[in-house]
């Protein structure tokens, strides 16, 4: 008998152990998480971090939730204040909670409570060089990274800088959950090419949640 619930999802996409792309798990849920990124966009404005070697990275950043992801000439870590504004970052929306918390869960990481959400805006030509994410206390806690907007390529590679890469399309209402082993991976994303979307103009957002303390 044809048996539908067993095996993985046909939109499941295994990256690597620990590593899965979810094929347009956020679509349906895509346009209310453009308008809160909207509405926290209007208090705590996107902006251009400063890495601690002085080069202005070329995506705009900004944050919700408990903690946001933050630069300084020490280093990188996550703050309750953008330095920005002044202000705490705002609360994580219910809707972003609930599509991390369920996509980590289709992942198979059952305890995922998230209390930092990095939002990534790219315009033509915005990168980001190959890096690990190991500012957060419990790296056991997956991170799961929710793209909107123009498609981008994703580069994934291993556990060492120079180590090869594979290449991965990033579309809008992709979800990758990053766990387990593949939670120190480096990775980066190549120049945006330019285009139109229908629902992001001349833009891609990236969510990242995190668990950061
Ligand atoms: C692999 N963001 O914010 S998301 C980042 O599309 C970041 O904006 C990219 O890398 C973006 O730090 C890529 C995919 C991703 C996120 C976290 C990871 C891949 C990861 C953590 C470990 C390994
Ligand atoms: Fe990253």
């Amino acid at each position: 008998m044809l048996d539908l619930f067993s095996g993985e999802a046909p939109w499941s996409e295994p990256l690597a152990e620990g590593a899965l792309i979810l094929r347009r798990f956020a679509l349906v849920q895509a346009g209310d998480l453009l308008k809160e990124i909207e509405h926290i966009a209007a208090r705590n404005p996107f902006y251009h971090r400063i890495t601690p070697g002085g080069h202005r990275m070329s995506v705009a950043m900004t944050n919700c939730g408990d903690f946001g992801w933050s630069t300084d000439s020490r280093g990188y870590q996550y703050r309750r204040e953008d330095q920005q504004s002044g202000h705490r970052w705002p609360a994580m929306p219910a809707c972003f909670r609930a599509l991390a918390v369920q996509a980590a869960g289709a992942a198979g990481f059952r305890e995922f409570n998230p209390d930092a959400c990095l939002i990534n805006r790219y315009a033509p030509g915005a990168k980001l060089t190959l890096h690990q994410d190991k500012d957060e206390k419990d790296l056991r806690q997956p991170i799961v990274s929710v793209s909107l907007g123009l498609p981008a390529v994703f580069l994934f590679g291993g556990f060492e800088r120079e180590a090869a890469t594979q290449r991965r399309l990033l579309e809008h209402g992709d979800v990758v959950v990053w766990g387990g082993p593949s939670r120190l991976r480096f990775h980066g994303i190549l120049p945006l090419k330019a285009g139109i979307h229908p629902q992001c103009g001349a833009f891609r957002y990236n969510l990242t949640f995190r668990r950061a303390f």
